[in-house]
Parts: structure tokens; sequence; C-alpha cells
């Protein structure tokens, strides 16, 4: 097959599974495994949907943001009243026990990592001229919205005031089981043994799913956070996991930055934007490299120490444009594409294949996600590296056409685990093939 053939093949592969998840104006992330619109999910989602269909993809945002606290807070989950089959689904939550929480949409109590003024400014460069218009408008009507919820981050979850936005849930990290995240959780006081029932492992084998007592901490920690109604600073006061997270505010920095060129599209001033985009890179640079290891790591704030797993949480100041040039050398050269860390058969396995931790089936221990791969791509790019870049495109793209859609996979042999038909590896293929298609 030629390689225009292959592209073809994956990018209707690709609108076939964003079709099936396609629930009416918001797209759900799998079929059965997880039946409600989650945040980075979507904002992914629309990334793809940008190429594809520019109303469909700001619908997937405007769903999105009903969900939106007053506050601010785009939360991590809009619970789908009809969806079945998760857990912990809107009775445990009991968002509504905040005042700021919205009354005609359920929603989770926390937040996922800040892709969405990425996904809205990519809503408009990708929109074909005859959609220009309808781009522009949503830039205007959502802008407010955005910066509302940047607002909320840099005031409710900057506790030490240095632009360094604290992570106070696993789930709101977006990579769950992350070594980085089972280091700071063995600190946390379980206080009793919450009761409650699983549902994800009806849908996948116990085997690619964080474990029993992984899930004890994250249920725990939602009942902590409940039990201050969702307050932010009433639960900060002692919060007994707060993480200084290098992949949320890398994707932070880059969403700053987006967003200051979304408030120049629309005749906004983009100051307040930047400022925040400079104190958050300057903070990563200053706290969260280690130079011993030439690396970027999470803090532990409770702990008050980095977060030592070589994971590929670090390789996001890639794509944050945080790091200067001699960093990112580093960071590529010596970490990325090393064979025996990151650099397998099929890159970039979320944690390093020499940690003890890794594990190549299990959710966030190892296997490649293509939503990491596709920020680690983008910041190739930038950085310069697009020899690499093109690469790792390549291999990403043979992982979809080897093993299907999938939610993750093997780094090894490229067996892909968890659920099929995932929207974000369906989406990011369109991008992804978009981008190739265009180079030539
Ligand atoms: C909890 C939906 C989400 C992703 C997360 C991924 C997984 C949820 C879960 O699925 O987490 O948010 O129940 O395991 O870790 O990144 O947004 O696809």
């Amino acid at each position: 097959m030629t390689v225009g053939a292959e592209m073809e093949q994956l990018l209707e592969g690709a609108k076939r599974v964003l079709h099936g998840n396609d629930l009416g104006g918001w797209t759900k992330p799998a079929p059965n495994l997880y039946p409600h619109q989650w945040n980075w999910d979507s904002c992914f989602i629309a990334i793809g949907l940008s190429h594809l269909d520019t109303a469909r993809a700001v619908t997937e945002i405007h769903s999105l943001l009903r969900g939106q606290w007053a506050n601010g807070m785009v939360p991590q989950i809009v619970f789908n009243p009809a969806g079945q089959g998760y857990f912990p689904g809107p009775d445990v939550w009991q968002s509504t026990r905040s005042p700021d929480a919205p009354h005609d949409v359920m929603t989770s109590g926390i937040s996922q990592p800040p892709v969405l003024a990425i996904a809205c400014r990519a809503i408009f460069e990708n929109a074909p001229p005859e959609h220009r218009d309808e781009a522009q408008r949503f830039l205007e009507w959502v802008y407010p919205r955005v910066m509302a919820y940047h607002r909320w981050l840099y005031r409710e979850r900057n506790p030490d005031g240095n632009g360094l936005v604290v992570v106070l849930h696993p789930w709101e990290g977006g990579l769950d089981n992350s070594p980085v995240y089972l280091d700071a959780g063995s600190r946390v006081h379980l206080t009793y043994k919450p009761v409650y029932h699983r549902e994800d492992t009806a849908h996948v084998s116990a085997q690619y799913r964080p474990t029993n007592k992984d899930y004890d901490l994250y249920v725990y920690l939602l009942e902590q956070m409940r039990a201050d109604d969702w307050d932010q600073s009433r639960y900060l006061a002692h919060a007994p996991l707060q993480v200084q997270d290098i992949l949320f505010n890398a994707i932070l920095c880059r969403a700053d930055s987006d967003l200051a060129a979304i408030a120049e599209i629309i005749g906004e001033n983009p100051s307040e934007a930047q400022r925040m985009g400079e104190e958050t890179r300057a903070a990563i640079n200053s706290q969260l490299w280690d130079a011993d290891r030439g690396m970027y790591l999470s803090r532990d704030r409770v702990a008050d120490r980095l977060l030592t797993d070589a994971t590929i949480e670090g390789f996001m100041a890639l794509y944050g444009n945080v790091a200067p040039e001699d960093r990112v050398r580093i960071l590529v050269d010596v970490h990325l594409t090393n064979p025996r860390q990151f650099w397998p058969a099929f890159p970039v396995p979320t944690t390093a294949l020499d940690s003890p931790s890794f594990n190549p089936q299990n959710y966030w221990l190892g296997p490649v996600w293509v939503n990491t791969n596709w920020m680690i791509i983008r910041g190739l790019v930038d950085t310069g590296r697009t020899d690499r870049a093109a690469q790792l495109t390549a291999d990403t793209l043979e992982l979809v056409r080897r093993s299907g859609y999938r939610e993750y996979y093997n780094p090894y042999d490229g067996a892909g685990y968890g659920t099929d038909n995932f929207s974000w590896t369906a989406a990011l293929t369109v991008d992804l093939v978009t981008a190739v298609n265009a180079s030539g």
C-alpha cells in the first residue's frame, strides 16, 4: 500500500471512531469504559475535529463548558445523565455541595491538565477560510471563559504564589497511576478504608488498570475534598497530596501562550496571559529542574521534595516551550532518544524502561499513549528537532495501524491495551495524518 493510501485508511478509521463515540454535541472518550465527557479528552478531540468540521469542534468545547464552575474551574468530568457503568459517578462526587458548581449538569470536583486554550486556538488556526468568521466569533465567546479558568488556577491553586499550580488528586494530573503519584500517594495516611465498587475492571482486565490500593487512594482523596464541600482553600490547608506537576504546569505554559494569542486575535490585551506564562515558566526552571539528573521533575509540596522517578512528564517542558536550549539538548539527547530509557522499538514509554516501576502493559506505568507522544512531537518541532518529530510521528501512526485506536500500547512490540475505539487516539491521529499530508 502507498503511504498516501495508508494515511487515507488511518484517517477514515479515525473518523469512524469519533463518529461512533459522538453523542450529539460531545464525544465520550470510549464506547463503554468512559461514558461521560472528560475535560482534556474533549480538548484533544476538538483538535482532531477542527480539521474535519469547525462547527462540530466548537460544539465539543461548548458542551465541555456547560460544566464550568462559577469560580472558573473547568471540571475533569461533565456527567452524562444516561451514562452507565462508570465509578465514581455524580452521586459520589456530589458537586452541588459547592455553591460554585453548576446545577443543570453534574460534574466532578477536580480539574484536568489545561489543554483548553490550546484546543480553542487550534480550532481557529485550522478553520478553512469559509469558517474563519465563525471561528473568530467562537474565540470571542470562549476567551473570557478560558481566562476565568486560568485565573482560577492562578488564584486557587497557586499556594506558593510563584505560578506553580498544584494538583490535588492523581486524576487531576491526568496520568493517574504514574510512579510520581504512587510516590506522593504512598505518604498519604488513609485514616479509614473507603468502601466502594469499581466498574472499570468489568470493561478492561485488571492487569492493565490501576490497583485496588491505587483506587483506595483515589476514593479517599475524593471523600476528603468532598467533606470540605469542594472549597479549595479550606481543603488546601490540610490536603495530604499536593503535587506541583511538571506535565500540568508545562501544558499550562503553552496554554497561557495560546490564550495570549487568542487575546491578540480578538483585539484584547494579551499581557495578563503572557505574565501568567512567564511566571510559571520561570518557576518550572528554578524549582523543577534537577541538575544532577538532567530532568524536569514534579515536586511533592507536602514532603517538600522533588519526585525522582524518571517518567515521560518531564518532556512536556518541550511542549510548553519551557526549556532553554542547553536543557533541551540534555532532555532529547541524554534521555528521550536513549534506547535504555525512552526510545525502544515503539517510543515513548510513559515510564522509563530502566525505572523499577516500569511495566509495559499497565496504564501509565510504561505503555505508550498517543496524547503524550503527540505533545512531545509538537515540542520536538518547536525546538527544531524536525527529524526526530517525523520519526516519532511515523512510529506513533504505525502503532495505530498495527493495533487499532487503542487506549495505550506496549512500547516493545506495539500490542494494544485498555479500551478500543479510544477517541483521543483517533482525534490525534487525524491531526498527525494532516501534518504528514501537509509536509508532502
Ligand atoms: C479518571 C478518560 C480518562 C483520561 C485520563 C485517564 C483515564 C479516568 C479513569 O481516563 O482516567 O479520570 O477512570 O481511569 O487516565 O487521563 O482523561 O479517557
